[in-house]
């Protein structure tokens, strides 16, 4: 993640699997890639006049490592993260480390699934969360992000 871009850069990272968008049961995550979700965030920056780094990793240890990089080099977080969200006490630590704000997005509706995923320990270190809008929901959340970062100012 760089500085040097003069635009507010927005990291958004994404948790395991993610990289089976559009192959991965499509009847409730679509069947738009994730090539897709990062063309809309490229988009979606371009207007907001933001940055964006675009990740994507299976691994805990990695996705931590990247937010742990954005501490003092980012101005916020988007985060999905995927498996991780009902499971990862360190990723939260991580978020919260960084005192940047943070947007948790999920593609579907976590709370109309399974049990075990309605829990988020990573809300926990989330300035809001969005989940059920499908991948359109990565826009509302660098919009969100946008705004927070604007009232900071
Ligand atoms: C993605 C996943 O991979 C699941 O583990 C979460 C989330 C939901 C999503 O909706 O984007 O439970």
């Amino acid at each position: 993640m760089s500085l040097s871009s003069p635009l507010p850069l927005v990291a958004v990272l994404n948790g395991p699997n993610m990289n089976m968008l559009g192959l991965r049961e499509p009847e409730l995550y679509g069947r738009a890639t994730l090539d897709d979700v990062e063309a809309l965030c490229a988009e979606a920056g371009e207007q907001l006049g933001l940055a964006i780094d675009f990740r994507q990793t299976n691994g805990e240890g990695e996705l931590i490592s990247w937010v742990q990089e954005c501490r003092g080099r980012a101005a916020g977080i988007v985060v999905n993260p995927a498996g991780y969200t009902s499971t990862s006490i360190a990723l939260l630590d991580a978020l919260l480390s960084t005192q940047l704000p943070v947007i948790e997005v999920h593609i579907t509706n976590i709370h109309r699934r399974e049990e075990f995923r309605h829990h988020s320990f990573v809300s926990r270190g989330a300035t809001g969360v969005i989940c059920g809008l499908g991948i359109a929901g990565y826009r509302y959340a660098l919009t969100a992000m946008a705004d927070l970062l604007e009232a900071q100012e």
